[in-house]
């Protein structure tokens, strides 16, 4: 820690001591946690009500791959006692109304701003705080500006030649709207095949006269095999609340799924066999191995396993063929799916390769690739997000000299943050699952719960010591941001286009700007830091 000493500052007062943008998972335990320890705070959040993602992606069939009994606050034993999941993975509703069960539980509401957007954030030095610009023309101060975006917020609509021309209705799943899309009787197409369009194409296929797929990339896809909860696993999971909570912070992944701590090759080909298809019937994620994804051989193992099962499940084997990926296992996001295969063994439904025939242009009256028109009543982008940066380049945040995160940043080709958390020259900002930070491959709540839990630690130790200011020093930073670059570098998720790396966006720098220790060793790396003084900041 570098404390500098100095004069006392005569400051103008703040609005607030922090502005927190978003009312989702992150925004109200961050909100929640600072009223609680003496902060004013107030969060601004575009939509018409609090939810975060699960307000805007209520596509039907949305659903969490994470399951309910870790994908849930674990700060409160109360909250979690009190509400009661009913299925193994919630779906879009439940999760809806579970957050806004907590907005009201702990009378959050009262310092939510709704329909309201924030467009600019400024930081001001003399003043030592940040000038927050709301899309109305009016402006709040804060001390603290805590920008709560996550990751997956700002939507990828491809910039298709035509799309104004289409004479139908289109839609993004991350931007459904409230009221009931009808797909009966109608000609529907889907763009995407990644975890959005893998969970809305077979509901559609059941209601719509003719679904056709697009599908540029083929996915691997695990089963989710949801299931309704027993009412006796519920009060089981309930009583051992510490438990659970300790093993999510033990884990490599904030959540509870196996672990298999060996090798591929540590067990022979038949006992890897056994625990796939006992995984394969348990449904969820596969259990992981050390070197899946280090080594391309181990990698493959796991590959041809999930594409024998396509050929088991697709009747049609140039269908089948055509589902089948080609990229190293598990480099993607794993989609898990209900039905998803099952669905191309329907007579109303076409799967097209638009990665061998492109698409050109939206048409009036559908989609052209270049091997035909497609017409089309419907069309259904679920094309995925700008992710990581992109919610937080959407708003213009600026720091020390002006600068811009988007400038600082090189436009995402050099993002440099201190365990996520911070970035330098943009003092008293703190981002919760921001880049760097172990989101992305961690059950995102866990993520959100200890970023939200540091960033208090944080501000109630500036104020214990009389501090204006924190951030990160440069040194440090780099170094994080360099630990975070080798440790994905070594694996093989570098080597796969997937929105992890930026290569869904056109133009968009590759990298992969996470944390890929795990969960477990960031948590501690974080607390050694705190256990240090803040070792790595500056504060003054
Ligand atoms: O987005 P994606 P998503 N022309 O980027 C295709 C979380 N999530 O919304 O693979 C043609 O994964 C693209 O093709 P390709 C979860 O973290 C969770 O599905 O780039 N196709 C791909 O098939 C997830 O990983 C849940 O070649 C184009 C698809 O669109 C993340 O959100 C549910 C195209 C996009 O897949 C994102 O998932 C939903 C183009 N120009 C989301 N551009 C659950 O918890 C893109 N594509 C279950």
């Amino acid at each position: 820690m570098n404390v500098a000493q100095q004069q006392p500052k005569t400051h103008q007062a703040n609005d607030f001591d922090a502005v927190i943008i978003g009312a989702g998972f992150a925004g109200m335990y961050m909100l929640h946690s600072l009223r609680e320890a003496g902060f004013s705070a107030k969060v601004f959040e575009a939509a018409g009500d609090v939810g975060g993602v699960w307000y805007h992606n209520r596509y039907p069939g949305a659903r969490c791959d994470t399951e309910s009994m870790v994908y849930t606050y674990l700060f409160s034993e109360k909250l979690y006692k009190d509400w009661t999941w009913t299925s193994r993975y919630p779906d879009q509703p439940e999760i809806l109304s579970y957050l806004n069960y907590v907005a009201d539980n702990f009378d959050l509401r009262k310092d939510i701003q709704l329909n309201t957007r924030i467009k600019a954030a400024h930081y001001d030095e003399a003043n030592e705080n940040w000038q927050i610009y709301i899309n109305d023309g009016t402006r709040v101060t804060a001390k603290y500006f805590i920008p709560a975006v996550g990751g997956l917020s700002a939507t990828n609509v491809p910039n298709f030649k035509g799309l104004n021309s289409f004479k139908g209705e289109w839609y993004h799943t991350g931007n459904w709207p409230k009221d009931k899309v009808d797909f009966k009787g109608k000609r529907v197409g889907v763009i995407g095949t990644g975890s959005s369009g893998v969970q809305i194409i077979p509901i559609i296929a059941e209601e719509a006269d003719h679904l056709t797929v697009f599908q540029r990339t083929a996915q691997y896809m695990i089963p989710a095999r949801n299931h309704q909860l027993d009412p006796e696993i519920i009060q089981q999971t309930k009583a051992d609340y510490k438990n659970i909570k300790q093993k999510v912070r033990n884990s490599n992944t904030g959540d509870l799924r196996k672990t298999m701590n060996c090798s591929v090759w540590e067990i022979t080909g038949e006992e890897r066999l056994q625990e796939l298809e006992a995984a394969w019937e348990r449904g969820g994620p596969l259990p992981s191995f050390t070197d899946v994804f280090t080594d391309e051989r181990a990698n493959e193992t796991i590959g041809e396993f999930l594409r024998s099962k396509i050929s088991e499940i697709v009747h049609d084997p140039k269908i089948a063929e055509k589902l089948m990926p080609n990229y190293y296992y598990g480099t993607k996001r794993q989609v898990l799916n209900t039905n998803y295969l099952e669905t191309y063994n329907r007579n109303n439904v076409t799967l097209a390769d638009v990665k061998k025939a492109p698409i050109e242009e939206i048409t009036p009256k559908g989609l052209r690739t270049t091997e035909k028109e497609y017409e089309l009543d419907i069309l259904v982008f679920a094309t995925g997000y700008d992710a990581i940066t992109g919610p937080l380049f959407k708003i213009d945040i600026r720091g020390r000299n002006g600068i811009s995160l988007k400038e600082k940043w090189n436009n995402g080709g050099q993002i440099s943050t201190y365990l996520g958390l911070a970035t330098s020259g943009f003092p008293n900002l703190f981002l919760i699952t921001g880049p760097e930070s172990p989101a992305g491959f961690t059950n995102n709540v866990a993520v959100i719960e200890s970023n939200v839990e540091w960033i208090i630690e944080c501000v109630k130790y500036l104020r214990e010591h009389d501090l204006n200011t924190i951030e990160p020093e440069q040194e440090a930073e780099a170094a994080w941001s360099k630990s975070c670059t080798e440790l994905a570098n070594s694996t093989l998720f570098v080597k796969t286009e997937s929105w992890w790396t930026g290569a869904n966006i056109p133009g968009k720098p590759r990298g992969l700007p996470l944390y890929l220790g795990g969960y477990k060793k960031y948590l501690q790396i974080c607390k050694e830091i705190v256990d240090k003084e803040y070792e790595g900041f500056s504060l003054l």
